[in-house]
């Protein structure tokens, strides 16, 4: 069987569980922790970094971007990537921007809110949270409201990596305790709400919540 390095509560480890369980792919876990990581896990995560998907022995492959090319290119169906180019390209771009720029601000409030004052035993930062919410993170909410308009799914009508890639921060947000405000970003709510109950999400986010609730 596959495995799967690196711990659910970092947004690209669930974008490649998403991924696994779209296309119906069985792996083990091991749940690394990206702090400290040891030197013989450098030499399968050169970066440091989760997650890292070892399909075989001997193959690991970094990096959830490229790990969901790897699993399309292995396991095509269901697709996760539109065929027309122009779709495509789009989606890469909003599972970069899932990535970098909604990662960071989620990343955030999930630090401040959770990791710190849960697992590191270190006190909130409150103005940093009021930062991100009042400051940095509108803009990005406001983008991806415009997005969202495209209906069900961002991009070309089907579930594709740019809803895996969209949505996986703002699953951090939620367990962090914060939602978008339906009456500001009402196609995002809504878009946010169709994603969070899609079978392989809602069942990742479900395991993720009870996890976090031992650990209070
Ligand atoms: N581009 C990478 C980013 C992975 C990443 O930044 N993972 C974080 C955890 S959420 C990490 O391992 N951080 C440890 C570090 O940067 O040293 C991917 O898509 O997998």
């Amino acid at each position: 069987m596959s495995t799967l390095h690196g711990v659910n509560a970092s947004p690209f480890v669930r974008k490649t569980r998403i991924a696994l369980k779209e296309k119906g792919v069985a792996y083990e876990q091991i749940p690394v922790m990206p702090i400290n990581v040891s030197d013989d896990f450098k030499k399968i995560s050169p970066l440091g970094k989760i997650p890292v998907y070892s399909p075989e022995e001997g193959v690991n492959i970094p990096d959830s971007s490229v790990i969901i090319a790897y699993l399309e290119k292995v396991h095509p169906q269901p697709p996760l990537y539109p065929s027309d180019p122009v779709d495509f390209a789009r989606a890469l771009f909003l599972e970069e921007y899932g990535d970098s720029a909604l990662v960071s601000e989620a990343g955030t409030i999930f630090r401040q809110r959770i990791v710190n004052p849960m697992f590191l035993g270190e006190a909130t930062d409150d103005a940093a949270i009021k930062q991100t919410l009042e400051v940095t993170l509108p803009p990005l909410l406001s983008y991806l409201e415009e997005q969202a308009k495209a209906g069900e799914y961002l991009v070309g009508g089907a579930f594709s990596v740019a809803d895996i890639g969209i949505v996986s921060p703002f699953v951090n947000m939620m367990h962090a305790g914060e939602t978008v405000d339906a009456s500001s970003y009402p196609n995002l709510a809504r878009y946010l709400s169709n994603m969070m109950a899609r079978p392989s999400i809602a069942e990742l986010i479900e395991e993720e919540k009870a996890a976090f609730s031992a650990a209070a």
